[in-house]
């Protein structure tokens, strides 16, 4: 076994800070498409904090080939240091030094796609977490902040433009048809965010003139072809820097920022200071080849990354265990954005959407880890929907509990305290408790501990005195290595409706400043309303002010009337869903034959499509089921097939029952004049597609012809993708002639193509893993792209339940075939797809011997990486 076989786990107790730091760092890459040299030209000195004065410097490098080792300008003898597999050791190094170093690398070979790598005729990099040293000996942490000045030597007519982090200094023309440029960041950075971009690009170009009246040029490179797809990412940026402004007083600090977009990429994007690099997944758009979900992707992404400008580049992490620090606020940074770009209730439905189903299901799962964990083995595993998405609502909470004038002061004062530092959980909750006088000790729970807490809801009325008593109490599950937990401080933020569906006033007995915000900080507590003047119905965790499960009994004529009259957007969604879900799953349970929709529920079905006009978008998200894996999460063990039946006899019930509504609905929203992209138009769109499901669902004779009129129009990506996939799961005859026409219309176009897999790796037919076997070998798909991944592999295996779940263990074969496969290319996107086999001991004992069995197989593979080791160890353990 290779130098990956035990591997060793990081504990943040064993936190230290560097012994030396380094000041300034000058690379000179010479790019070959052979023989690619990275010269560095570092300064270092003995750090003044350190906790103990060492006699040797260590530095991160992996596959690194030495050429040359100088210290203070004399070649270092052989006996000063030794290189190893993980970096370069000096002995007794001066306290202050000039350390220059030369390695040869081979981007060319780099299919990992962390470090510097090709991405078809392009050089780019992505550093964070631990790719730097795969560039060059280095301080491989982010508490080391230094200068970046970094020169590219490369090909003129092959690589005309030549990008790295900061502003452009200087350019030219070297002999042998080769040319430089030099680029120089002002501000001082861990390696992470270092980025290279080398290749023949176009760009689309913007000048935004800040508040303060500094003019910033904004450009976007594409490949050649993809020139007419960058608008939609323009604007976003443009307004996410103004935004930025408006609501943190954050301006942009360079003359330039670039973003570049790249086909081969890890994840979603990358917030390298000046130069953001994109997986062109969330920077091309045009109304032909991207659905409404990827505009909004897109402006998410674009603005994501650019408030990393503040959140985790002019402040960043002391180590990776503070990750959330910069992810959690920049998520939360994000959600509020798009929220106030569009429909701020739709939005928030969203993202508690991804949070139920993803991040609840990792909190009580083998998996499960704190917001701030205190040991990993490999940092890439844990960029998690822990960490990003229950961290963004950890900051959420507190923006909740300071109210937002006080958390703006919070903010300024994070910003101004902490501008240029690399910082802790600790130092931001800090400032939110400075700027508010309020002690948040017992809320750093959030960030010390896992699993989903638990809050159990009881009302009294009492009638004589005119109070009602909510009683409160709370649960935190135990998790692996985590046990008997104490209780947090969770707001909750609740409402009282009369029987008419209005609010009745809340006067506290506590007197509380705020009287719809309860805080909880104990297992058991009671809020008492006064001057309540009748039995009301409780809206409880309005807007989903707290990332918990929230249990009351509700009766079903309750949760019917909150969904038609709850002034809180997400309580309507709410309701409807906890009534969509207990019908389901009666059903599953009773292992009722024929399935039945009661008649409640069709008016209320009735109701909320008769009011869509008020916002379409948030009808849509209303009438839409949960989904098969949430409601699977639900039971215990999951009935795979219980709920694909029942939950498919629903909508086809609903789809035969409501027919001619759902019909003169449909073409009462579909769009006849040109294609709009804001919030309405995107809404109805939504809304059409869903009834256009629950029409095809019922089988009617209509509702096909409608569906393949719809694909055939070709108006739009979203119209097209919504009729493709319905077309997918079917046993029409057309089936196989429309999935034909797509290919053959998209098949030059790698990101329409990755929707065209996606659809049939996620059909409900019996034939698809066979069919997702054949479309292994298709022209368009490769292993070594992660989209295409993603699209076939990864869609296969989170978005079809049904099929992955094969009681024959034949799903959990295939995907662990292509993990194996895939490790020796690229262990992060390996070590992601096996995580898909978390749930395995939710299923059934024979479902479970399956999935053991794969997972021991994993395990039993001879030279794992540390990547897919850690998650197959993990899975296990548990
Ligand atoms: C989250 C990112 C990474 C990993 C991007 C990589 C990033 C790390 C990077 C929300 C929106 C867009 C991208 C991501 C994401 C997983 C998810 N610093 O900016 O966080
Ligand atoms: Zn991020």
């Amino acid at each position: 076994m290779g130098k990956n076989a035990t591997p060793k786990t990081i504990r943040l107790a064993d936190y230290r800070p560097p012994p030396w730091t380094i000041d300034t760092v000058d690379l000179c890459f010479d790019l070959r498409e052979k023989g690619t040299r990275v010269f560095s030209r570092m300064t270092l000195a003995r750090n003044p904090t350190a906790t103990e004065r060492a006699d040797r410097l260590r530095l991160d490098g992996e596959a690194l080939t030495p050429v040359c080792i100088r210290l203070d300008g004399s070649e270092l003898h052989g006996d000063r240091y030794r290189i190893d597999d993980e970096g370069l050791t000096l002995f007794d190094p001066p306290d202050r030094f000039v350390l220059e170093t030369e390695v040869e690398i081979a981007p060319e070979d780099n299919t990992r796609l962390e470090g510097l790598y090709r991405s078809g005729g392009l050089f780019c990099t992505q550093c964070e977490a631990e790719g730097f040293r795969r560039i060059t000996w280095y301080l491989d942490r982010p508490d080391v902040m230094a200068r970046f000045n970094v020169r590219i030597e490369a090909d003129h007519a092959r690589y005309p433009v030549l990008l790295s982090n900061g502003n452009p200094m200087e350019a030219g023309e070297l002999p042998g048809g080769r040319h430089y440029a030099v680029w120089d960041d002002p501000f001082p950075k861990p390696c992470y965010l270092f980025a290279l971009v080398a290749g023949d690009l176009e760009h689309v170009e913007e000048t935004f003139t800040t508040a303060s009246g500094r003019r910033v040029r904004l450009r976007i490179y594409t490949e050649r072809e993809n020139i007419d797809r960058c608008d939609h990412a323009m604007r976003s940026l443009i307004r996410a820097m103004r935004w930025d402004e408006v609501r943190y007083g954050r301006e942009y600090d360079l003359d330039v920022f670039n973003i570049v977009a790249v086909n081969d990429f890890n994840m979603g994007a990358m917030e390298n200071k000046g130069l953001n690099i994109f997986n062109a997944k969330y920077v091309l758009a045009r109304p032909d080849t991207a659905t409404d979900a990827d505009y909004q992707g897109i402006e998410a992404v674009v603005a994501h990354e650019y408030f990393h400008n503040w959140t985790g580049n002019r402040i960043t992490c002391r180590d990776w265990f503070q990750l959330s620090l910069k992810e959690g606020f920049t998520v939360y940074r994000d959600q509020e954005f798009s929220a106030d770009m569009g429909s701020r209730s739709v939005k928030r439905i969203d993202d508690v959407r991804v949070l139920r189903a993803h991040q609840f299901a990792e909190d009580a799962g083998p998996m499960a880890h704190p917001v701030r964990p205190d040991h990993y083995m490999e940092i890439n595993n844990f960029y998690t929907v822990t960490v990003y998405e229950k961290g963004a609502e950890v900051v959420r909470m507190q923006a909740e509990l300071l109210g937002p004038e006080t958390f703006r002061k919070a903010t300024d004062l994070y910003f101004e305290r902490h501008d240029g530092q690399a910082v802790t959980v600790e130092d931001f909750v800090r400032c939110m408790e400075d700027a508010s006088g309020r002690d948040l000790s017992q809320f750093m729970h959030w960030y010390r501990y896992a699993g989903t807490p638990e809050v159990e809801v009881t009302d009294e009325y009492d009638a004589a005195d005119r109070r009602y008593r909510l009683h409160f109490r709370q649960r935190v599950p135990d998790t692996p290595g985590q046990k008997d937990k104490p209780p947090f401080h969770i707001p909750i933020r609740v409402g009282l409706l009369d029987a008419e569906g209005c609010e009745l006033p809340l006067v506290r007995a506590d007197g509380a400043a705020d009287p719809s915000l309860v805080e909880l900080r104990e297992s058991e507590q009671t809020v008492e309303f006064l001057e309540v003047d009748e039995p009301p119905v409780p809206s409880l965790l309005r807007g989903f002010t707290a990332p918990v499960k929230l249990q009351f009994d509700y009766s079903d004529a309750q949760l019917h009337f909150l969904a038609a009259h709850d002034s809180d957007g997400f309580n309507r969604w709410d309701a409807a869903q906890r009534l969509a879900q207990r019908m389901i799953l009666a059903q599953v349970e009773a292992g009722v034959d024929r399935v039945s929709v009661p008649q409640d529920h069709l008016e209320t079905f009735r109701r909320i499509l008769e009011r869509a006009d008020e916002d379409p978008a948030l009808a849509a998200e209303i009438l839409q089921l949960p989904s098969e894996s949430w409601l699977g999460d639900q039971m215990d063990p999951m009935d795979v097939e219980g709920i694909h039946r029942v939950r498919e006899g629903v909508k086809a019930e609903v789809g035969r029952r409501l027919e001619p509504l759902l019909l003169a609905h449909y073409h009462a929203l579909d769009e006849t004049g040109d294609y709009r992209l804001d919030a309405d138009a995107i809404g109805r769109r939504a809304l059409k597609n869903l009834l256009l499901a629950y029409l095809v669902a019922g089988g009617g004779e209509a509702a096909r012809a409608l569906c393949l009129a719809q694909y055939r129009r070709h108006h739009n990506m979203t119209d097209v993708m919504a009729a493709l996939a319905l077309v997918a799961h079917s046993h029409w005859p057309e089936r196989g002639a429309i999935l034909a026409d797509f290919a053959e219309r998209w098949k030059d176009d790698p990101l329409v193509m990755d929707k065209w897999f996606s659809v049939q790796a996620m059909s409900h037919r019996e034939d698809t893993l066979p069919g997702v076997q054949v479309l292994l070998s298709h022209p368009s798909f490769s292993l070594e792209n992660p989209n295409r991944v993603r699209s076939l592999i990864g869609a296969f295996a989170a978005g079809n339940p049904l099929r992955f779940h094969a009681p024959d263990g034949s799903g959990y074969a295939f995907l662990v075939d292509r993990v194996l496969e895939l490790d020796a290319v690229n262990p992060q996107i390996a070590a992601r797809l096996l995580r898909n086999l978390s749930r395995w001991r939710r299923l059934d004992e024979g479902r479970q011997a399956h999935a053991r069995e794969q997972l021991e197989r994993v395990l039993a593979r001879p030279g794992l990486s540390r990547d897919l080791h850690e998650v197959a160890l993990k899975l296990l353990e548990s």
